[in-house]
């Protein structure tokens, strides 16, 4: 009789837990755990992204969850209802906290996805932030001094650009212009000032090039550099060289300027020529002043359609390329001395001043300073001011660092 009362009670109890479990089924579904883990790109300082914004879209209801990533870079979706959902990230990044992250002071907006996730269990997914790349390209290094013989002579056909990714993407040189502003440096006192009026913004350039590509040609990744040369040999070998000069041979240099049209340029079958867009000077090659050059990179699509014009007061007839500023990347003037403010030719909105080196074939070239590491990334500095972003160096490292 006790036997069969304990096997009853038993009986009962399970009855009843099932019974409970059905009835649970019936008006809780079940629920799962997820988390999503945010992640910066590799190029910034941190990797975990706090505050991002994670948003959950269910695929069949088309319900929104969206929950902030916590200090870890985590966001937690508890009591998800398990199907399919569409997963997308944003985050602002106002200027301050670009800077610290990048070392560059510029809003920025970031973001992530993932389509369809089928979500049937407790779990995670990592994703990383990409987006608009905070900063761009700058010139890092401009050589135009020229440098000595062993027997005194001048030499001056070594001049080489190297311009620098300073942005935390990957950015294509594809396209890209180089140009060479007209107007001389202030050699003496009495050197014309170069009469365009500078209060439209605009620049007048002499020389155009342009790096060929079909538009993903020619990456440059973050903290890397291209360096274009005037003439891209081996200026230190070459026949016709200088041991004193430089290597901007082939591996140095990215692109050469080939002038065909002269016939007394050499073509370095090693190095890429640059397309020529516009040359108006009377030289056998490309030689930008030994004095002090002005130049800008910039990107258009609409070369073609800009005004070529001659030098106001001018009457020699020579014809400028007119830029708006509103497409200059970088600007960069170099010009004669310390007192050469009266003989820029570049607008203060370009570039609110200028560098100078301590003479002519001095083998000195401008070097822009580095303002900050970020994770391993060099972030050089770029306030718009040559007087201040630039250094004078003997000490000349194409692609490299003191
Ligand atoms: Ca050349
Ligand atoms: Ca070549």
């Amino acid at each position: 009789m006790k036997k069969t009362n304990h096997y009853l009670l038993l009986l009962l109890s399970i009855l009843l837990t099932a019974t409970q479990a059905c009835k649970k089924t019936a008006s809780e579904v079940p629920t799962v755990e997820y988390t999503v883990t945010v992640s910066y790109p590799d190029t910034y300082a941190q990797t975990k992204a706090t505050n991002a914004k994670v948003t959950l879209t269910n695929s069949t209801t088309n319900n929104k969850l969206t929950v902030n990533t916590n200090a870890e870079g985590i966001a937690t979706f508890s009591q998800l209802l398990p199907g399919n959902y569409q997963i997308s990230v944003e985050r602002t990044l106002t200027a301050a906290d670009a800077l610290t992250l990048t070392g560059i002071e510029a809003e920025a907006f970031l973001n992530a996805s993932a389509t369809n996730q089928l979500i049937t269990a407790n779990g995670n997914l990592n994703l990383k932030l990409s987006g608009s790349a905070v900063g761009g390209l700058v010139f890092k290094q401009i050589y135009y001094t020229g440098s000595r013989t062993p027997s005194n002579g001048t030499y001056f056909t070594d001049q080489f650009y190297e311009i620098y990714n300073n942005s935390t993407e990957v950015i294509y040189a594809d396209s890209l212009y180089l140009g060479e502003s007209g107007g001389s440096a202030k050699i003496t006192a009495n050197s014309a000032i170069f009469n365009f009026d500078k209060s439209a913004g605009n620049v007048y350039l002499t020389t155009v090039w342009m790096i060929p590509g079909t538009g993903k040609s020619h990456p440059i990744q973050p903290g890397q550099s291209i360096v274009v040369s005037s003439n891209g040999i081996n200026h230190k070998t070459d026949a016709n060289g200088n041991v004193n000069s430089l290597d901007l041979g082939k591996g140095v240099s990215d692109f050469e300027g080939y002038v065909a049209t002269t016939g007394k340029d050499v073509d370095n079958p090693d190095v890429p020529n640059m397309d020529l867009v516009l040359f108006t000077t009377s030289t056998n090659n490309w030689l930008a002043t030994v004095f002090g050059p002005s130049m800008v990179i910039f990107k258009s699509k609409n070369v073609a359609s800009y005004r070529q014009i001659i030098e106001p007061g001018s009457t020699n007839g020579r014809l400028f390329m007119e830029v708006p500023g509103s497409v200059i990347i970088d600007a960069v003037e170099a010009n004669a001395n310390a007192t050469a403010a009266t003989h820029k030719r570049f607008p203060t909105s370009l570039d609110a001043g200028f560098q100078y080196c301590s003479g002519t074939y001095v083998r000195e070239a401008i070097v822009r300073k580095v303002r900050t590491t970020v994770n391993g990334r060099r972030v050089l500095q770029d306030t718009n001011n040559s007087t201040e972003d630039f250094t004078v160096t003997k000490n000349i490292l194409p692609k490299s660092w003191e």
